[in-house]
């Protein structure tokens, strides 16, 4: 079949599949017939309501709105109504741009913020974006277009972009290809795709925005549909971007950069950040399909105590429930949950437990007799009940985008809550049914009012269990942060969970996968996000499991997993010298908790992403287009690691500026690539000059210590360099009321002279006296200290490159002369 039906705008057909399941309704054989497209014509009216200008071809309409002096959305409406203004992703659009103004000439209307334009073609509606230079930065190829759909109502929407020659493309979540998107075409619909392999799409979240790097100039592009819908990155026709819906409205926000940065902050600013975790989701966590008994899951904690393997998080897996029902025990395994979690947890381990949405149907279960008698369950369009085998056998399935269900799924953790679980993980919410994939398209959903199809519900199903669940436990812990995990998910999903990657598998080439991944979900607006530490299935050997570890070192979110039908797989399992070099990789991730901390903060409140592609630092160089290999943990710590087996060495580009090996403290000047050799007992590992990195003490677990004094690690640099350093309770919401302590950094230095100023705000007060300065790559040997006007003669010089004394924490400013 010709796949120009897909879009005759898009005509070159470069090695693209057919898109069988989009051709069908366009299928002679089954009865439907071919659709006609539709396009925008010529603007013959603007009206102005406010910030929205609505601009009409006769019949469709466009709503351009001013969000912020950066970002614009544009609706269509194909027969000049739109459809009611709701979003999962974006709950509250905040309206900041304060002056803005519409301009007619000839050709033109033009919508402007003190930094955008939006331009209107009016002779052919084409829609262009440029900054306050008048330099184009998007522009479409083909006016927006639509078909009709006869069969479900409503329309397939279609957009296209210009595509410049050297233009690259990021983000889009969790895809299983190359950082850079370009020549490739890409499907969202949340799919559960173990064992995914290169380039398999869809995989299980989907996140419908991206970047563009044209000239070193950035955009984005979120396109708020969350019915299935397909991107191409001049892949069909090397000249044009385009993305397409299979319903609802064609939405997007124009996201102005001109830096990725920005462009990534912004459109966190639309769909939220996460909320602070609790300190310990930030160390490390064990688990596997599944621990169980309880016996298997005393044994595994404690030989974390025994080999001193730090660990914060022990999780039970499926088997840990009455034939997978949730919300119960088996209590054969675990005959009193209650005193095992407390017992756990005296031994510092937080107990986190999975759900899945299928319940199962059986009258004798109290929560699906509740769900039953509320008609709390999805329904078929002819009103029989969703039904679906999954774990637990013939189940039914909450319609988590009904408010009233939510309420009740977060209730439903009261005993588990009550029980002391920490934390929960959720599955199989894109939603997964065995041998179908997913539900029907047909299945209603009640969609927080405003109904529709699965087609509609699907991609954001498992963000809503997931909210569901964050919102009941956040209800129930009082004032304590919870920890969730999430599998599937829809833009703005970051506001309810963490995220892990799905069933991968333990080869090379998915440690590599993986860590262009959690790059990818990073700056597609998902900050916590970690792979299975080792490989779901199959079996790696001590070399990939080491590798990984020290991967997952850097990785926001760090967890062990693996496949019941797996070999052991704890730290320890490999036996040395892999459990030496786990052990000082995972108490590596302990003494930088309060760096990840502070990183986090600075996702939290400022839209950061926490891992930081090069290209997300240092866009304006070309050559860093396609580079994937090294990554930044927050701003201070590069890392590029190891993929491939008995790798003795390996190039790692640097960026410009200078830099410190973490191993050895030389210094190297960036801007270049170097070869750095690849012991197992390494990762390639660089602190930027002019860091400021605080350190805790190893813990066995968070809170293990008392932390009496903060080691504060400063890397000389000859410019100046600003850090963070955030600190709170580590597990309230306190920081919302300001009790949380956010500390500036500024380091500089000179031939004679390094200067540390710090600065404070918040109101929380740590308990700890002192912070002991350790000075890294010092050039002059020192003569002085001066703190705050005092001298300071107790100071410790042993060794060559560091340098280091004890002072209070409130300190403002330090110099260190020579
Ligand atoms: O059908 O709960 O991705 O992490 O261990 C498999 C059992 C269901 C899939 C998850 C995996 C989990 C497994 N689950």
């Amino acid at each position: 079949m010709d796949d120009n039906i897909l879009d005759p705008e898009l005509t070159d057909n470069h090695d693209v599949e057919v898109d069988e399941e989009f051709h069908h309704l366009n299928n002679p054989v089954l009865g439907i017939k071919p659709i006609e497209k539709k396009y925008l014509g010529t603007v013959t009216e603007v009206v102005q309501d406010k910030n929205k200008f609505f601009f009409s071809d006769n019949d469709a309409r466009v709503e351009v709105t001013v969000v912020s002096d950066e970002i614009i959305r544009v609706r269509l409406a194909p027969h000049g109504v739109f459809l009611d203004e709701f979003s999962y992703a974006v709950p509250e659009l905040k309206v900041t741009a304060s002056v803005f103004s519409l301009h007619e000439d000839e050709n033109e209307y033009r919508v402007s913020t003190n930094t955008v334009n939006c331009h209107i073609n009016k002779q052919d509606f084409l829609i262009h974006f440029s900054d306050s230079q008048e330099h184009v930065t998007s522009s479409d190829a083909v006016p927006m277009h639509w078909e009709e759909n006869t069969q479900f109502g409503g329309y397939y929407v279609f957009g296209t972009k210009v595509c410049h020659q050297d233009e690259a493309f990021y983000g889009l979540g969790d895809k299983a290809s190359n950082l850079n998107l370009r020549g490739r075409r890409f499907r969202n619909w949340n799919t559960d795709a173990y064992s995914f392999a290169w380039n398999q799409d869809p995989l299980y979240r989907t996140i419908p925005f991206y970047i563009s790097l044209n000239e070193g100039i950035a955009h984005g592009i979120f396109v708020d549909n969350t019915f299935r819908s397909t991107f191409d990155f001049a892949a069909e026709d090397f000249t044009k971007t385009s993305f397409w819906a299979d319903g609802g409205e064609l939405q997007y926000y124009y996201i102005h950069g001109p830096h990725m940065m920005d462009v990534v902050k912004r459109y966190h600013s639309l769909t939220g950040t996460h909320p602070m975790p609790p300190l310990w989701a930030l160390g490390y966590h064990q688990c596997r399909w599944s621990y169980y008994p309880e016996s298997k899951v005393r044994s595994v904690t404690r030989g974390f105590r025994d080999n001193k393997i730090p660990c914060d998080g022990i999780y039970l897996d499926i088997d840990y429930m009455d034939g997978y029902r949730c919300f119960t025990w088996n209590r054969k395994y675990f005959p009193d949950p209650k005193k095992m979690i407390k017992e756990l947890a005296a031994d510092g381990f937080k107990t986190v437990i999975i759900i899945d949405p299928g319940i199962r149907v059986d009258d004798n279960y109290a929560v699906f007799r509740e769900g039953k008698e509320k008609k709390y369950f999805c329904r078929r369009c002819d009103d029989y009940f969703m039904e679906g085998h999954v774990w637990p056998g013939r189940c039914q399935f909450p319609d988590f985008t009904n408010p009233e269900v939510r309420r009740w799924w977060g209730d439903l953790f009261d005993e588990l809550v009550e029980a002391g679980v920490a934390g929960v993980w959720n599955d199989m919410n894109e939603p997964a049914v065995f041998g179908a994939g997913t539900f029907p398209d047909d299945v209603r959903h009640q969609y927080d009012g405003y109904r529709g199809s699965h087609r509609k519900a699907h991609n954001v199903y498992g963000m809503q269990m997931v909210r569901a669940t964050y919102e009941g436990l956040r209800k129930q812990m009082k004032n304590k942060r919870p920890f969730t995990i999430t599998r599937a998910g829809y833009s703005g999903v970051q506001r309810y969970a963490s995220v892990w990657t799905g069933d991968n598998v333990a080869s090379w080439e998915h440690l590599h996968l993986g860590h262009i991944q959690l790059q990818r979900l990073s700056m597609s607006g998902i900050p916590f996000c970690g792979t299975d530490i080792g490989g779901f299935s199959g079996e790696p050997d001590g070399e990939l499991f080491t590798r990984w570890i020290q991967l997952g070192t850097f990785s926001p979110f760090m967890r062990a997993h693996s496949a019941g039908d797996t070999k052991e797989r704890e730290p320890w399992s490999f036996g040395e010298p892999y459990t030496a070099i786990n052990r000082k990789f995972i108490e590596l991730r302990y003494r930088l908790l309060p760096y990840l901390y502070s990183t986090f903060w600075e996702h939290h409140r400022y839209g950061f992403p926490i891992l930081r592609p090069v290209v997300l630092q240092e866009q304006d160089v070309l050559n860093n287009q396609a580079r994937q290999d090294e990554f930044t943990y927050g701003d201070k710590i590069l890392i590029c690691p190891v993929l491939e087996p008995g790798q003795t060495q390996r190039i790692v580009y640097l960026p410009k500026g200078k830099w410190y090996n973490f191993w050895d403290k030389k210094l190297i000047e960036g801007g270049n690539e170097i070869t750095v050799p690849t012991p197992l007992e390494t990762i390639p590992m660089f602190i930027k000059a002019g860091s400021v990195i605080p350190e805790y003490p190893v813990q066995q677990y968070v809170g293990e210590k008392e932390i009496t004094e903060v080691k504060i690690n400063i890397y000389y640099s000859d410019y100046e360099v600003n850090s963070f350093f955030f600190e709170d309770y580590g597990e309230t919401f306190a920081y919302e009321q300001d009790i949380y302590s956010e500390k500036k950094f500024i380091v500089n230095g000179d031939a004679a002279s390094l200067t540390i100023e710090q600065s404070m705000e918040g109101l929380y007060t740590p308990r700890y006296e002192n912070y002991a300065f350790n000075i890294v790559g010092l050039p002059f040997k020192p003569a002085k200290v001066i703190i705050d006007g005092k001298m300071l003669t107790d100071f410790d010089q042993s060794g060559d490159a560091s340098f280091k004394f004890i002072f209070t924490k409130n300190f403002k400013k330090a110099e260190i002369l020579k």
